[in-house]
């Protein structure tokens, strides 16, 4: 079917387009597309847009991807499929390696994303040969590279709500989630949370590193606030609703 851009929901239902695109590729899990649907219902009460305390957040994460000695970007099969062309540019902007790190982990999956990216720009992509583990999982999502997120200082983490954000934690990692549910394991242990779609969030934290590396500001950030206040906001339906 072709959606109308006249549709209210036209950017909605062209996300879930390119997921079950994604999973006639192999790329999606089959639990890929529940997950976004209960990204989605969040979204709805952030009115599907980049609410302040997101903005502020992307920039918090601009700061301390440009700050870092060994920057990565986690990617798995949901932000593959929907924002593949934005993580290769964030990474090159930002010099962050990327990896591949799945839940659903099959060889041949992480081989599809892995060449998915590449068609989109990436030059080298982490995961395919995982030869560590992230101490503490018990699930296919511990395994890493040992040049990429098991040496990191920075993890970029779009879009699990699990316990792998935590166990980055306890490896002393500093972590940023895009996470659109605020209360999720991963947003609550990151160490900068930006609650906002992540076809939304990646190019507005790449538009930061660009601005920072030539000379804008970075300003204060406090997660625990920021989460605060957007749990509050949902709570009394400050942000607009659709
Ligand atoms: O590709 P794999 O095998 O690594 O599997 C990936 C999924 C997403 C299936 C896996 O990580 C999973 O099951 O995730 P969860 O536990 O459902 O968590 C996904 C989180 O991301 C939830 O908190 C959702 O609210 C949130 N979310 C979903 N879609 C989006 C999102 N956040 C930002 N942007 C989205 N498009």
């Amino acid at each position: 079917m072709k959606v109308p851009e006249s549709h209210p929901r036209y950017n909605s239902l062209k996300l879930r387009e390119k997921l079950i695109e994604g999973y006639k590729a192999g790329i999606v899990a089959e639990a890929g597309l529940i997950a976004h649907g209960r990204g989605e219902a969040f979204d709805y009460l952030l009115g599907e847009v980049t609410v302040p305390e997101a903005e502020l957040a992307a920039k918090a994460a601009a700061k301390l991807l440009l700050g870092a000695e060994n920057p990565v970007i986690s990617v798995n099969g949901n932000v593959a499929a929907l924002c593949p062309a934005e993580v290769v540019t964030l990474a090159k902007e930002a010099s962050a390696k990327l990896e591949v790190n799945l839940f659903h982990r099959t060889d041949e999956r992480v081989e599809t994303i892995i060449g998915h990216l590449m068609n989109h720009g990436a030059q080298e992509v982490l995961g395919a040969n995982p030869d560590a583990r992230i101490p503490g999982l018990d699930h296919a999502r511990a395994l890493c590279s040992g040049g990429g997120i098991h040496s990191a200082d920075v993890v970029l983490v779009p879009l699990e709500d699990g316990d792998r954000a935590h166990a980055l934690r306890n490896m002393g990692k500093t972590t940023i989630v895009i996470d659109l549910n605020p209360l999720s394991r991963s947003a609550q242990s990151a160490t900068v949370t930006i609650v906002d779609e992540v076809t939304r969030a990646i190019p507005k934290i790449t538009g930061y590193v660009g601005r920072m590396k030539e000379g804008a500001p970075a300003h204060e950030f406090n997660n625990a606030k920021n989460l605060e206040t957007i749990i509050d906001n949902i709570r009394t339906g400050a942000y607009s609703s659709v």
